[in-house]
């Protein structure tokens, strides 16, 4: 197999997110108020320590207070935000993922889809770089599933938690599924479950076995073939990746700074790596950023609109040591990580192809 497909889930990432954000020490519930009462509402989601006292996703935040109220830790409220996660999630997958696949499927706030032209091995090296550099620069963790498909790779990550790792390789995916109870693979809900036991189908190896007839008669024809394809562990649909808005590097400097020519020294290498991805992406750009991470993990950002579309390594250089000067003139941190992005992507054609017109 040279060809995985990883599921990386955020561990309690509403609450995670909330927890660095605000310095929170303990038990976490981010909550949706509804606005009627001051504590009407329901918790979006909380820490692993606010669940072990027994709080959980979409309880009422009544309850959930009453709860923390007989606890003996803290547990801190907070009102959900999901325009900051969604930032922080974009970030993540712009800073990380996207230097290990050409294939990254945003699948949900807090969910993404990597294909990796890679074997099982070396998969399994990148998803535990991935996890180290979630936790370095994000201070947040993640679990993922490293297997042949999206759908066995989605089952696999939710497997252990939270910083889990789980490997399913080819040859043990028959295993891996019979080991589940129907009703955790996503897509066979409660109901379908009471469907297939009224067939006497209750497991996912009788579901993999069953006569196609069977399933059917009961299901159709497509959902019928489905089903038994999902017991198999076997999906055929491929990792769907959106549109690239941005192209972004970012890298920590050997020492804290403030020193335009020591931090210029890192824009090369940065530019270069951007650049490979834009021409392996076939784009070009019309916008340059500086983003500035500095000792107390604010980020900073400064952008150039250039006047068209180029694809050319020295405009992200020389771009980025002008907005760095600029943004050293009036900044009396330091620079701890420094990174420069390419954004406005257009599909980039060479100039002289278009002459012949
Ligand atoms: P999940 O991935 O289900 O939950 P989680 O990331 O908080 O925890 P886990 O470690 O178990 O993965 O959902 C992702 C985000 O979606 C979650 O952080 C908050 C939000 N969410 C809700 O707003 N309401 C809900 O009922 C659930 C389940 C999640
Ligand atoms: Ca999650």
């Amino acid at each position: 197999m040279t060809n995985t497909v990883l599921h990386i889930d955020m561990d309690a990432f509403y609450a995670s997110v909330e927890k660095n954000r605000k310095e929170l020490e303990g038990a976490v519930v981010v909550c949706v108020y509804s606005g009627r009462t001051e504590d009407s509402g329901a918790v979006s989601t909380c820490s692993y320590e606010a669940r072990e006292l027994g709080i959980h996703a979409a309880m009422p935040i009544t309850r959930a207070k009453d709860i923390a109220e007989n606890a003996d830790e803290d547990v801190h409220f907070v009102g959900m935000d999901k325009e900051y996660y969604r930032s922080v999630s974009n970030r993540i997958s712009d800073e990380i993922y996207d230097k290990y696949s050409e294939s990254i499927e945003q699948a949900s706030i807090d969910e993404a889809y990597l294909k990796l032209n890679e074997d099982v091995d070396k998969s399994i090296e990148i998803a535990e770089d991935i996890q180290k550099q979630v936790r370095e620069e994000f201070q947040l963790t993640c679990s993922i599933g490293v297997t042949p498909n999206k759908l066995v790779a989605k089952i696999a990550s939710d497997r252990e938690k939270p910083e889990g790792l789980t490997t399913v390789r080819e040859d043990e995916v028959e295993d891996f599924m019979y080991g589940l109870e129907l009703g955790e693979i996503h897509g066979i809900g409660d109901r379908t479950v009471e469907r297939l036991e009224e067939l006497d189908i209750n497991s996912v190896e009788e579901l993999a076995e069953a006569e196609n007839a069977l399933l059917v008669e009961e299901f159709g024809e497509k959902q019928g073939l489905k089903l038994k394809e999902k017991a198999e562990g076997k999906d055929s649909s491929s990792v769907k990746p959106q549109e690239q808005k941005q192209i972004t590097r970012i890298t920590t400097l050997g020492e804290n700074s403030s020193i335009p020519k020591y931090i210029k020294k890192y824009f090369p290498e940065l530019a270069e790596e951007i650049m490979e991805k834009a021409e392996e992406k076939g784009v070009g750009f019309r916008k340059v950023s500086l983003i500035v991470i500095d000792d107390e993990i604010q980020m900073h950002t400064r952008s150039t609109t250039l006047k068209s579309h180029v694809q050319d390594q020295k405009e992200i250089i020389e771009n980025g040591e002008a907005l760095l000067e600029e943004f050293l003139e009036d900044f009396s941190g330091q620079v701890r990580r420094i990174g420069l992005r390419i954004a406005d992507l257009k599909e980039f054609e060479d100039q002289s192809n278009l002459t012949e017109f």
